[in-house]
């Protein structure tokens, strides 16, 4: 059986890669917040049917021993860290936090581990945010990284510690390089899922509007449980390497909104309010990815369509204010 440790356990992915993970047979381990662990009926939503079944260990990515802590205490295969503060908006109010936490705390797993357990597997959560201001169209691998977020830049950071600690440790380190991925576990203050509640507040009486920025924004949307697959693929691969992990389709906010608005019967464009408070200092351009070399070499492809995204995140958001979901067929 297979160890695993997993930073970020309770976030989307961390709780969809338990779930897989726990589906192959893999003993789970999380690092959680000790504040975290304190409070599981409010942190531990995403994860609440799976408790029985994990291990969660009390650590913070700000403190060092504490990380330490946790990898002197037990043998891990793999680790995947996903933890950070992953809100671009938020990176522009506070980008010394998300850079301690961010750029630090990746820092710190990665020399924990070569300090303890240099043979444990490492995943490194890149993201489409490193393109930035694109250079090209689709973005693969080989695209120059131009970030255009204290988060962006606190991810370039951590993806150049990672290969850092691949070739001159000769660590076991692979990064993903995932565009945006959403499910109905993601947090409310991403697009997708302020969206998708929002419509399902309106059509239950409960909500009025919905204020948004850009709706020219254009993001390539995945799932979330695709995604996972693709993390634990690239730490099963004879050599560690980086992967763009995308669909290669694109939508703008505002398709986003049209497609979740119509799920619910409603129209959009009574409901949607532009409101520049939304807007942020600077925008990423298109992101579209091109995974080529994550499907030729990991054998990976998405399994869920747009379509099918939308109308699950809206259907669940639907189900949780009591409203009625669209009928199926
Ligand atoms: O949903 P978002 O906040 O996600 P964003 O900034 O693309 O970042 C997400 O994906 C990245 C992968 O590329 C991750 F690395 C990152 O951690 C995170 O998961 O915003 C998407 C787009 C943006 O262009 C934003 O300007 O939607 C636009 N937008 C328009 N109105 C809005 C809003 N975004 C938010 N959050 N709220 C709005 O009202």
């Amino acid at each position: 059986m297979k160890r695993a440790l997993i930073t970020g356990i309770t976030g989307q992915d961390g709780s969809y890669l338990a779930e897989y993970l726990l589906g192959l047979g893999y003993e789970v381990h999380g690092l959680v917040r000790r504040v975290a662990l304190e409070d599981p009926t409010r942190r531990f939503t995403r994860l609440e049917h799976l408790l029985e079944r994990v291990t969660l260990h009390p650590a913070s990515l700000e403190s060092y021993p504490s990380i330490f802590s946790v990898i002197s205490k037990q043998q891990f295969d793999e680790c995947y860290h996903l933890a950070a503060q992953s809100f671009v908006a938020e990176s522009f109010a506070d980008g010394f936090s998300t850079m301690n936490t961010n750029i630090n705390g990746t820092h710190y797993m990665l020399a924990a581990l070569r300090e303890l357990q240099p043979s444990c597997r490492f995943y490194f959560a890149g993201s489409s945010e490193m393109f930035g201001k694109v250079r090209e169209t689709p973005q693969t691998e080989e695209t120059p990284f131009h970030p255009r977020s204290p988060y962006g830049i606190s991810k370039v950071a951590g993806f150049d510690l990672t290969r850092n600690y691949r070739e001159a440790y000769g660590m076991f380190c692979a990064s993903g390089i995932l565009f945006n991925h959403e499910s109905p576990r993601r947090g409310y203050e991403f697009v997708t899922r302020k969206v998708t509640s929002t419509v399902a507040r309106i059509k239950a009486g409960q909500a009025r509007e919905l204020r948004l920025g850009n709706l020219e924004a254009t993001r390539d949307w995945g799932h979330a449980r695709d995604y996972v697959r693709a993390m634990h693929l690239m730490l099963q691969q004879e050599t560690p390497d980086d992967y763009v992990v995308a669909t290669g389709e694109t939508h703008t906010v505002r398709e986003f909104c049209e497609r979740a608005f119509a799920r619910a019967e409603l129209d959009w464009q009574r409901y949607v309010k532009v409101d520049e408070r939304f807007y942020r200092p600077a925008e990423v351009d298109l992101l579209i990815g091109d995974s080529a070399k994550a499907r030729r070499e990991l054998g990976w492809e998405p399994r869920y369509t747009f379509e099918q995204l939308v109308e699950e995140m809206v259907d669940a958001d639907l189900r949780a204010v009591g409203g009625k979901e669209k009928e199926e067929g």
